[in-house]
């Protein structure tokens, strides 16, 4: 690649996850709704994820729960193998993404797997003129993120806490992989959420859109 080289960047990583990892939907499961007490610090612990070695779930257990305003959710993946789940709050259609997104890049850059020596490396299709397609990552499906009313988004670390006030257009976990999984940074172990405002909130998970749960807040 030189300077010229213009780069159509997607992301690849979630295309391995997709293509290394087998699931399976479970044909019975409970899908009971938990309802919560009044104290304003209560969480309820959601699973993302689950199973055994031989039957991965790809489910939110409870896929329903119900709290107070004040109250929180927390989420964590005790799934048996790597697998990674999202939870995720599309609050306006327009925000909706996916890990897996192009972007452009007007200079000459160099692709190196993280962390170092990660079993990585990227997609590189030659196309016409110099100009490459690179499959990369879309930060706001990795990481949690948040993007305000005013379009404004917040990227935090690992392990992510949002409040949730009513007026987010969405809320994204962004990956997460069972306890001492360290796939690569951005990913987490739990993501918590509190509920500032009453109304029914819709979630699912970026990478198996039919895993979908709800938080209804009263
Ligand atoms: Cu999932």
């Amino acid at each position: 690649m030189n300077n010229k080289t213009n780069l159509v960047i997607v992301s690849f990583v979630a295309a391995i996850f997709a293509a290394t990892v087998i699931v399976t939907t479970p044909t019975t499961i409970k899908h009971a709704s938990a309802i919560v007490g009044d104290a304003p610090t209560t969480t309820v612990k959601v699973h993302a994820g689950g199973g055994n070695s031989t039957n991965m779930l790809a489910v939110f257990v409870p896929h329903q729960v119900q709290i107070r305003v004040g109250q929180s959710v927390t989420w964590d993946n005790p799934s048996p193998v790597p697998e990674p789940h999202t939870v995720t709050f599309v609050l306006n259609d327009k925000t909706m993404t996916t890990p897996d997104v192009p972007f452009t890049v007007r200079s000459s850059t160099q692709f190196m797997p993280v962390p170092p020596g990660a079993n990585s490396q990227p997609n590189m299709i030659p196309g016409k003129d110099g100009m490459n397609t690179v499959i990369v990552s879309n930060v706001r499906g990795y990481y949690p993120t948040l993007i305000d009313s005013i379009g404004h988004a917040k990227v935090l670390g690992p392990n992510g806490n949002f409040t949730i006030t009513g007026n987010e257009q969405y809320v994204n976990s962004g990956w997460l992989l069972p306890k001492a999984t360290t796939l690569y940074p951005g990913s987490s172990n739990t993501f918590t959420v509190t509920f500032q405002k009453a109304g029914t909130y819709n979630y699912l998970c970026d990478i198996h859109p039919w895993m979908a749960g709800t938080v209804i807040v009263k």
